[in-house]
C-alpha cells in the first residue's frame, strides 16, 4: 500500500469541511493499493474551521492530520504542510486540493491512477477539452484567468501544458523535497506557477487530466488573480528560458552593431570584413549568456571539447538565420512589394515568426537539450 496524503490548505470554510474530508476519505473504497490520508493546514481561520477538523479527528484519528498556522497566504501554507508531511507522515504522493469543493474528490482516484501509471507530476486542467472553468463566474474572472494561463503558457513557450493556476494537483514526494527551496518564496497562484516551473526543469513527467472547476458554495474566494499579475509576469520574465534567449537575441543585435562601429572607425577595418568579425563576437557573446542564463538548467557539460562542438553548431545555427532572412527577404520584396521602407517589415515579420521559433527549437534539440 503506498500513502496519497490530500493536503487541504483552510482559511475560514467552516461550512463544507467536515463533508470534504468525509467524501475524499470514502475515496479509500475506491482504489487499491492505495492509503489515502488527509493533512489540512489552517491558516488561523476566524470561524470554527480548525474546532471541526479536530473533533472529526476523533472518528479518524489515523488517517486525519490538522496542522495550525499564522495566516501568511497560500503559498506559505503549502510550504509548511509539505515540511510536516516529509518530517511526519512520509507519503509516496500529495494530492493538492482546495478546501471549498471546486475540485471534486471523485476525481482523485483518476490522479492516483495517473501517478501509478509513472507520472511524478499530474495537473487537473481547466484548459483542455473535457475542462472548465465555472459558466457562472465573472467575465472579469474568466477572462483574466484565461488570459492569465495563456501569458504563461507562452511567456515559458511550453504549449503541451494548458494549465498553470489551478490548485488540484498530484506530485510526488521526491519532487516536492527536492523544489522545498524554491518554492518558499511564492505565494497564491504565483507559488502554483514556480512549482510546475520548477518539475519542468527537472525533468519530471508531467500528465494533464481535464478538471471541471466547480464555484465555490460557500464563504468567498481569499485569493485573486489580479493580485498576483505583477508577481506572474516578474515571475515569467525571472524564470523563463524562453523570454532570456530574447533579450539575449536583442542584446546581441546591440553587440553586433557597437562592435561593428568600433572596428569601422576605431580599427579602420573594411566594412565587409568588420561586420563579419562583430557578428562572429555577437555570436559568441549569445553563445555564452545563452549557456550560463537563459539555459543555466541545461548547462553544457562535459569539458572544452564538448563547449566547442556546440559552439560551432551555434555558428551553424546562426548561419542558418542569415540565410532564412536572406532567402526571406527576396521572397518578400519579390511577391509582396517593393515599397519604401517595406522591407523593416519583412524583417522584423521574418525574425518574429520564422527566426525566432527555428533557432529556440534547434537550440532546445542540440544545443541545449533537456538532461
Ligand atoms: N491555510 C491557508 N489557506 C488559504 C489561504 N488563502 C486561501 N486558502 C485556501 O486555499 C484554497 C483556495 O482559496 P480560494 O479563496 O478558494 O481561491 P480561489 O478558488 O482561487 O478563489 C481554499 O481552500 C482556501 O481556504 C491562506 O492564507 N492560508
Ligand atoms: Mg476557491
Amino acid at each position: 500500500m503506498k500513502k496519497a496524503l490530500v493536503v487541504l490548505p483552510t482559511y475560514n470554510e467552516a461550512g463544507f469541511i467536515k463533508k470534504l474530508i468525509e467524501d475524499i476519505l470514502l475515496q479509500n473504497e475506491k482504489v487499491k493499493n492505495w492509503e489515502i490520508e488527509v493533512l489540512v493546514n489552517d491558516s488561523a481561520s476566524t470561524d470554527d474551521t480548525a474546532k471541526i477538523v479536530k473533533e472529526l479527528h476523533k472518528k479518524y484519528p489515523k488517517n486525519l492530520y490538522l496542522l495550525e498556522t499564522k495566516k501568511e497566504g497560500l503559498g506559505r501554507a503549502y510550504h509548511q504542510a509539505f515540511v510536516y508531511a516529509i518530517e511526519h507522515i512520509q507519503p509516496f504522493v500529495i494530492i493538492q486540493m482546495d478546501a471549498d469543493f471546486s475540485h471534486n474528490p471523485n476525481d482523485i482516484p483518476l490522479f492516483l491512477d495517473k501517478i501509478a501509471r509513472g507520472a511524478d507530476f499530474v495537473v487537473g486542467a481547466r484548459y483542455i477539452k473535457g475542462g472548465s472553468i465555472p459558466s457562472n463566474w465573472g467575465i472579469h474572472r474568466k477572462i483574466l484567468s484565461v488570459i492569465a494561463n495563456l501569458i504563461i503558457r507562452f511567456g515559458f513557450m511550453k504549449l503541451n501544458i494548458h494549465e498553470w493556476t489551478n490548485g488540484f494537483r498530484a506530485i510526488k514526494i521526491w519532487l516536492i523535497k527536492d523544489s522545498l527551496d524554491h518554492i518558499k518564496n511564492y505565494s497564491g497562484y504565483v507559488f502554483q506557477i514556480a512549482m510546475l516551473d520548477y518539475a519542468i526543469k527537472k525533468g519530471a513527467m508531467l500528465a494533464e487530466i481535464p478538471n471541471n472547476f466547480i464555484d465555490r458554495k460557500y464563504g468567498k474566494s481569499k485569493i485573486f488573480v489580479s493580485q498576483y499579475i505583477f508577481q506572474i509576469l516578474s515571475y515569467i520574465l525571472l524564470n523563463s528560458s524562453f523570454i532570456k534567449f530574447i533579450v539575449v537575441g536583442l542584446l546581441g543585435f546591440a553587440v553586433d552593431f557597437s562592435f561593428a562601429y568600433l572596428f569601422i572607425n576605431k580599427s579602420h577595418i573594411a566594412k565587409v570584413r568588420a561586420n563579419i568579425y562583430s557578428a562572429e563576437v555577437a555570436i559568441f557573446f549569445n553563445f555564452l549568456l545563452n549557456n550560463f542564463w537563459s539555459f543555466k538548467d541545461k548547462k553544457i557539460t562535459g569539458g572544452f571539447f564538448s563547449f566547442l562542438t556546440k559552439f560551432i553548431s551555434f555558428n551553424f545555427v546562426s548561419l542558418g538565420s542569415i540565410i532564412i532572412q536572406a532567402v526571406g527577404l527576396s521572397l518578400a520584396l519579390k511577391f509582396f512589394g517593393d515599397g519604401a521602407n517595406s522591407w523593416i517589415i519583412y524583417k522584423v515579420a521574418i525574425i518574429a515568426f520564422i527566426v525566432i521559433p527555428y533557432s529556440y527549437i534547434l537550440y532546445n534539440k542540440f544545443i541545449w537539450k533537456k538532461k
